[in-house]
This record gives structure tokens, sequence and C-alpha cells, in this order.
């Protein structure tokens, strides 16, 4: 909880003043939830976000990673459901008929996320949830009504709040389509976004507002800082909600809550930020993504660790499908990242960057993972890239106000060498997950630390393994 009694005004200057509750800071981990009428057909070029089905479908046209005609979801559609059937055709099929909110928060749970985020409702104007505003299309156009005739919203809210994961919702400003929005923004933000958003603050009180398609009016224009106002001293979430940097057009990583960045690790900023991105590239669930598209627990370790050695969190995302599954090869990397994080969360949560944040070392070696494509591999690509092809991130450091750590990718040295790293008679170096106490030196600048066989070999699947200095 935060200190409540100041009063924010309606400005930039006096919203940006509110602090950021310390658990998002520590929190490092969360898992991203896209879900919606979009899961049904649950379909658009590999390189694509399938979420924007309905876009793709309407305006003819595509874009994302690779190269389209345009039409590609308007031909797949054609052939698949026929020209009568419209968009709005797939709400009575979003049925979520296997939802299982208890069973998704204990994934979370053992996934070793510390908060989750939903798509309460998405650019095409669904809500999660039984909100008046939503059907002022003139037809019902949300779950609790339609498909699933459920409140998800309030399902897994409730769900997730018997566990210590915190609750976010994403909360789309725009909709692509919405009468209003195409005819008159200035009512389409009176009289449906702001009742809407404000209703859906007030039934769920989340921890964190995540808000989004923002990017084609000002601020101004969507009232931010009025309602920020509001959330901020006024509304039923307003002792702790969180929210992120996207409000209004040109804003994003320069005012509002934490920094967002979207398929831009190596962004850096000096106060919270979090990257979100997908485990393939789609948000949604996107049936054309093969397991090879999928990165491997490798390198999504290998992101989280980055991104934390550099002061962000990582909000990963998944896709259910439209009956309320979360597809296996989506719960088998949650749930290897959470036997990861058992054994090395100590030298994840919690921590803040350390001055030495990664070493870069010349060599040919290259870190073997499997299972990587479009965004997937990024990272090491990046490392590649930025010294001619020939270093990788050897190692990853961290710290928090007892220890430092060092997580090491590459599991095939005996000798560890931490370049610049000066340590005494008191410093103890442990090997996380084991507790087992290494032996090292230091020959000159740098500390050469012992690594033993079972070390080495006990570090699973290829996985990072994390060293401790006290
Ligand atoms: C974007 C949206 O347009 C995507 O569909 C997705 O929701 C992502 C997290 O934010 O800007």
């Amino acid at each position: 909880q935060m200190a409540t009694a100041q009063k924010y005004e309606a400005d930039w200057a006096s919203l940006d003043q509110r602090p950021i509750p310390g658990w998002f800071e520590d929190a490092k981990f969360g898992i991203f939830i896209h879900w919606g009428p979009y899961s049904v057909p649950a379909w658009s070029p590999k390189g694509t976000y399938s979420e924007w089905y309905q876009y793709w479908l309407q305006s003819k046209s595509l874009f994302g990673n690779g190269d389209f005609k345009g039409d590609e979801v308007y031909e797949y559609h054609k052939k698949t459901y026929g020209d009568d059937f419209t968009y709005y055709d797939f709400g009575p099929e979003f049925t979520a008929d296997l939802f299982d909110p208890e069973a998704w928060a204990s994934l979370f749970e053992k996934a070793g996320a510390k908060y989750i985020v939903l798509t309460s409702k998405h650019h095409d104007g669904f809500t999660l949830w039984p909100n008046e505003q939503a059907n002022d299309r003139g037809f019902a156009w949300n779950s609790m009504e339609v498909g699933a005739k459920r409140d998800l919203v309030g399902e897994l809210t409730q769900a997730v709040r018997q566990t210590e994961v915190k609750m976010g919702l994403y909360y789309s400003l725009y909709e692509w389509y919405h009468p209003l929005w195409l005819s008159d923004k200035d009512k389409f933000v009176d009289q449906h976004y702001l009742p809407q958003v404000k209703d859906l603050v007030q039934r769920y009180q989340p921890d964190i507002l995540w808000t989004d398609g923002e990017w084609e009016i000002e601020d101004t224009q969507w009232r931010s800082e009025e309602f920020l106002a509001w959330l901020y001293n006024e509304s039923a979430a307003k002792d702790y909600i969180l929210v992120n940097d996207r409000w209004g057009k040109g804003l994003r990583q320069k005012h509002g809550g934490y920094y967002t960045t979207e398929y831009e690790a190596g962004k850096v900023f000096d106060k919270p930020w979090e990257e979100c991105r997908g485990m393939g590239f789609s948000f949604g669930y996107n049936q054309n993504e093969d397991a090879w598209d999928y990165n491997s627990t490798q390198a999504l370790l290998l992101m989280l660790i980055d991104i934390v050695s550099n002061g962000g969190n990582l909000l990963l995302d998944i896709g259910p499908d439209h009956r309320g599954n979360i597809p296996p090869i989506m719960q088998e990397r949650l749930m290897e990242m959470g036997e990861w994080l058992a054994k090395n969360g100590e030298a994840i949560y919690g921590t803040r960057p350390w001055k030495q944040s990664v070493q870069w070392s010349e060599g040919d070696r290259t870190i073997d993972h499997s299972g990587s494509y479009l965004g997937g591999d990024y990272i090491l690509k990046q490392t590649v890239d930025k010294q001619d092809g020939k270093a990788v991130k050897e190692v990853f450091f961290t710290q928090n106000d007892k220890s430092v750590f060092a997580i090491i990718p590459d599991g095939s040295k005996q000798e560890l060498v931490l370049k610049g790293l000066k340590a005494d008679k008191r410093t103890t170096v442990r090997h996380l997950g084991s507790g087992k106490t290494l032996t090292y030196k230091q020959k000159g600048d740098d500390l050469h630390i012992m690594v033993p066989e079972e070390v080495l070999l006990g570090s699973k699947m290829n996985l990072p393994y994390s060293i401790k200095l006290q």
C-alpha cells in the first residue's frame, strides 16, 4: 500500500509524482493473457498479431514481421467461414467452456509469475465482463451475454486473488469499428470510454490498469489527466492501483506510470519499465505458429535475465484458445520457467541491476538455443551484431542489499572467469540451487571460480545457472 494523503492534480507534473509501488520493481516476471473472440479463428500469418483479426479482415491490410499482400486474413476467412460470416459471429463461439480460473491461477503461481495482466477488452471492443457500454453498438458484445455467458474478468480476478499473484487488467482505449469512434471521437471518449473504464476499475479494483490503443489521438482528447486524477484520488483502487505509459499519442516512455516496451528489449530506463512480448510472435493464440516458432525455455529465461539485469520486468504473453485451454506448449514453457525460478529466484526477484550488468567477451562461441523464430532469437542476435558476430553475453549480474549474483548461460566451462570482479577473504561464493560453496582465486583484476562437474551437469536442459557472491 502507498501513502494516500497526497491529492493529485489533473496535470502530468502532479500525476507523474505518484510513486510506483515497490512490489512492481521486485516482481520481475508477469504473465500477459490475450483472450477474446479473436481466439476463435486464432489465425493470422506468422509474424503478425492474431488478435488483430478483425482489422486484418475488414481493412484487407496486414502488417508485422515479414512481407504480406494484405488480404491473407480476408481470403482465409472467406474460405473458412464464408462471405456472410462477420467478425461479430465469433462472439457466440467464444464459449470458454473449459475455462478453469483456479487451474489458471495455480499455473501462474507455479510459473513463478508475480502478476498477470488479462485483456478485459481489446481493440475489437468485446468486453470480458458484463458492461453496459459494450452493447452501445446496438447489439450485445460482452462475455456475460454472448458465448461464454460468464464474467471472465471477475472469475479470474477472484481466483488470482486467492494467491499471492497480483491482478492486472489490460484495457484498449480505442475500438476499431465503434460507430462513435468513427463519427465523433469526443463523444466516444465521453459516452463510451470514460464510463466503461470507470466501471471496470470500480468493479474489479485491479492492481494494474494496463491501457493500450491510445496512439491515434492526444492525451488531451482522451482526457487522460482528468481520468488519472480520478483514478488516484477517488477510485475504489486509488490506494494502490498502478498504470503504464499508454495515455495518448506520443506519450509512451514519457508520462504516466511505468514505461512499456513491446519487442524492444535492449532499451533501458532509469525508472520502472516492462517489456511485453509473446512466446512466439502473436499475442493472441495463433494456430500458424509451430513448435519451432516458440522460443525455447532457455531463450525465454535468457530474455528474462537480460531484462532483469537491466532493471526491467518481463510480461510474457500466453494466448488461451476459445474454450479456455492454455495450449500445452505454453503451459510447458511456464512450468519449466517456474522450475528454474524456484531454484534461482534469489538472483531475480527483488534484485536491482549491478554496475557491471553485462560482461562482453570476444570469442567465437555462441549459445545454443533451439526453437526460436522471428522476434525470438533477438537477444543473442543483438549481442552478436554488436561485436561483429563474435560475442555473446557471458554473464548477467544482479544484486540485492546483501549479495551480488552472477547468472551464467553457458554451463560448459569448469573455470568461470568474472572479469573486473574483486573478492576478498570474507567473500563466499555459492551455487544457487544446490547451495554448494565454490572455491575461487583472485588473479589480478579477475575472479576465477571453479565450477564442479555436478553443478555443470545439474544445469538441466542447458539452462543458465546462478552464483551468489556474499
Ligand atoms: C499492442 C496491441 O495493438 C497488440 O495487439 C497487443 O495488445 C500489444 C500488447 O499492444 O499495441
